[in-house]
């Protein structure tokens, strides 16, 4: 059993995890940089440690400074939330020499599903479906034109290291492969150190839904249904659903098994997350696994009624799953928005400073994840998402209305938000219809 458990995060994930730890009879220890002083989690975790300034590479992000404050404030284990150090295999691992648990899977596991390669090389061995393409790196022009040749246009460039949508390229006509493959190499260099990429079967207006899975360390493993993830922006998640529009009880066991199957090859313990490509004929293909707690989990947990960050950590005690696969029952519909302190009248572009009045809704079927306060001040060196709006009703449509009413609820001043932009798309037929893509708001005018 833990007696003290350090949060290496912030903002509204570090809030959420100190309640489940509360929850628990476990204690908290938040880390802070100097300009997250005023910020809630300090406020409410049982203990703080300062760990220095703003920067994330100084903060947030410093094995060092986090590692002495585990050990000055005697904790038994670290969770790190999502974003940061949370799929750091060499953080995940200095974790685990020091002598404290990370709330995790192990660094190997980390390490794996990092490597996108070596992660659908592992799934397709586990008979996960997977999409046609190269099973090693991409070296030459000659390779790419190769496996061009097999599989035919249009192909996707994707980095080895990449992952959320960065360093790809599509290929749709074969005097474009020269360029894009090059471009791709250089780019994924750059942004990852690593220039090996892969190639495989584009898939035209997919939908983005992922699995929720829990495993124990005693072999059992669970999932906990699907989240639809289509509605995003340059790869950025804005809004999340569970059940998925596009998915129905034979699809959702399918893909169900298929994550279960793919975890129980790989030995993986702790939370996770399988993400699909699913295309418009109802085939799935595994993408990438997040080996994290997600900022979209509490959909999951609104439509189980299970607790997944306490599962997390009672994972990582040594307990055994509560549940099992018949206990697990899907009731209603939830959907998340993520509100950010951004202007989407300017690209979106972020809109930290000083929140002057706050009013968040409430009611039946109303969650809010929060960091933020009346008097706060959001400070400029981390991301912008401010607060998740979830709501729960017994069905889609009847969950669109209540977040309609929701968000024409909340009052936020003193920074622009994405919220105006919710009430637009939630008043969009095709959204209401379930009708989404991962290319929906590329179309939708705002
Ligand atoms: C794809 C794809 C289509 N076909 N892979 C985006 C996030 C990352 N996890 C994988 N992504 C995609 N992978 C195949 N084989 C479509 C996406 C994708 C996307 C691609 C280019 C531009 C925008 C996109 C938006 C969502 C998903």
């Amino acid at each position: 059993m833990f007696k003290r458990v350090l949060v290496a995060n912030r903002g509204e994930i570090a809030v959420r995890i100190i309640y489940a730890l509360r929850e628990l009879g476990i204690e908290s220890v938040a880390i802070y940089s100097e300009a997250d002083k005023d910020s809630l989690h300090v406020e409410l975790a049982d203990y703080a440690v300062c760990i220095g300034p703003p920067p994330p590479q100084d903060s947030y992000l410093n094995f060092s400074r986090i590692m002495s404050a585990a050990v000055v404030s005697g904790v038994d284990a670290i969770h790190p939330g999502y974003g940061f150090l949370a799929e750091n295999p060499d953080f995940a691992d200095l974790v685990e020499k020091s002598g404290f648990i990370f709330i995790g899977p192990s660094s190997r596991h980390i390490q794996f599903m990092g490597d996108k390669i070596e992660a659908k090389r592992l799934m397709k061995e586990a008979g996960v479906p997977v999409l046609p393409g190269t099973e090693n790196p991409v070296g030459s022009l000659s390779e790419a034109r190769n496996i061009v040749r097999d599989i035919g246009l249009p192909v996707i460039i994707k980095a080895a290291s990449g992952g959320g949508g960065r360093g790809m390229r599509i290929v749709r006509n074969p005097d474009a492969l020269e360029k894009a493959f090059s471009m791709a190499q250089k780019e994924a260099e750059i942004s990852f150190g690593d220039p090996r990429v892969y190639i495989e079967k584009y898939i035209e207006n997919p939908r983005h839904i992922e699995v929720q899975i829990a495993a124990d360390q005693h072999g059992n493993i669970i999932h906990l249904g699907e989240r639809e993830c289509s509605i995003q922006r340059r790869h950025q998640k804005l809004l999340e659903e569970s059940p998925s529009p596009a998915v129905d009880e034979n699809l959702r066991t399918k893909m169900g098994e298929a994550a279960i199957k793919g975890a129980q090859a790989i030995n993986y313990h702790s939370l996770g997350t399988m993400e699909f490509l699913l295309d418009e004929d109802g085939n799935f293909y595994f993408m990438e696994m997040n080996t994290r707690i997600q900022v979209e989990h509490p959909v999951t947990e609104w439509v189980t009624g299970i607790d997944l960050v306490k599962m997390q950590i009672l994972i990582a005690m040594g307990e055994k799953l509560s549940h099992t696969q018949e206990e697990i029952n899907f009731k209603g519909h939830a959907i998340e928005v993520r509100v950010n302190a951004e202007d989407p009248d300017n690209g979106f572009i972020p809109n930290p400073g000083k929140i002057e009045f706050l009013h968040f809704p409430g009611g039946p079927g109303v969650r809010i994840d929060t960091h933020i306060y009346q008097g706060y001040t959001i400070p400029p060196y981390y991301d912008s998402l401010i607060g998740k709006l979830i709501v729960h009703d017994e069905d889609r449509s009847s969950a669109i209305k209540r977040l309609y009413r929701a968000l024409e609820e909340t009052i936020i001043k003193g920074v622009k938000t994405t919220v105006p932009f919710y009430l637009k798309l939630l008043e969009n037929e095709d959204f209401q219809k379930g009708n989404i893509d991962t290319h929906f708001l590329e179309r939708f005018k705002w």
